[in-house]
């Protein structure tokens, strides 16, 4: 269970720099790409390669001698749609194609809980369930999803596209109570996405083994994703903040305040 060199983009960010080191076992080389400056420098058994997204050539050059991609950059919040556009749609797209063109055939893609957003917190969902995009955001990673769908289909290029609720160090609100994807779950299934054979392309929704979930994750039962940890001993913390209005978005839909963001003109 250990591949000869694994691409990790947003390598810089919260959640990039958390998975340069929980990774590390599962390649012998790491590749770490970003757009914004990393630290500290490429240590032993890494390579730093600055890019990107939405620079085809750079991207092509990138993927070159990868043997599966961890795809974690992009923008990751609520953005006017051409910063949107370029980062996390040119960017997704150019990711697959040069996996296409190197022959990558396993990619780990970080989905939104935000493709689904606009459902209402007192419905349950599953892989199956249409989407309901809150934002460009979301819309982006739905994109995301149709391209690893498609290449899959056309290409046979595996995806395991993971639906990610919050993923911090603590839930940090009510609604993380139910969203919360702890670091170690979240290793944990990127090394089920990594390595379970025939995936297709599975869509997964990350969360930890929170008390009160809205998604039901049978549907990728074959990735034997196990959680270990549960937002439970947060909640005193949690339930001491002031509690929204109830029909505050933060109280009313899955993907929170991100329903309510925009428009930016
Ligand atoms: P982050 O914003 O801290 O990291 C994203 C990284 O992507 C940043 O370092 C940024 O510099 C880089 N980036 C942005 N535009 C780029 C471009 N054009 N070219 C190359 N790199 C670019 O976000 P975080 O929290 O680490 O999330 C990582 C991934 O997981 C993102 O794709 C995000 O959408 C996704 N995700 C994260 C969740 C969370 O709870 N942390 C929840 C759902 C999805
Ligand atoms: C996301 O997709 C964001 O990247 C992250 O910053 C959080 O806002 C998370 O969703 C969430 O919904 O809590």
């Amino acid at each position: 269970r250990c591949l000869k060199r694994i691409l990790l983009t947003g390598a810089a960010g919260g959640l990039g720099k958390v998975l340069r080191e929980t990774t590390r076992p599962f390649a012998e080389v790491l590749r770490l790409s970003d757009i914004a400056a990393m630290a500290p420098a490429a240590g032993p058994h890494e390579e730093v390669i600055p890019c990107d997204l939405a620079d085809k050539a750079a991207v092509d050059a990138l993927v070159q001698g990868v043997d599966a991609i961890l795809h974690f950059g992009g923008i990751s919040v609520e953005r006017p749609f051409e910063e949107i556009l370029e980062a996390n749609i040119r960017g997704v797209f150019n990711l697959y194609e040069a996996a296409r063109r190197h022959g990558v055939k396993r990619v780990v893609f970080a989905s939104s809980n935000h493709v689904i957003g606009f459902y209402r917190q007192d419905q349950r969902l599953d892989a199956a369930s249409p989407r309901r995009p809150d934002g460009y955001y979301g819309l982006s990673k739905s994109f995301g999803e149709d391209m690893a769908s498609f290449y899959y289909d056309r290409y046979g290029i595996e995806t395991v596209s993971i639906r990610i609720g919050s993923s911090f160090p603590e839930p940090q609100n009510r609604r993380m109570m139910s969203t919360w994807l702890s670091y170690d779950d979240l290793t944990q299934l990127i090394e089920k996405s990594l390595f379970t054979p025939d995936v297709g392309h599975t869509l997964v929704y990350g969360m930890s083994d929170n008390r009160e979930v809205w998604w039901d994750n049978h549907l990728a039962s074959h990735l034997g994703y196990r959680p270990k940890d549960s937002s439970e001993p947060f909640r005193a913390k949690v339930e001491s903040q002031p509690a929204p209005a109830a029909d505050d978005p933060v109280a009313v839909y899955q993907g929170g305040a991100f329903v309510a963001a925009g428009p930016f003109d």
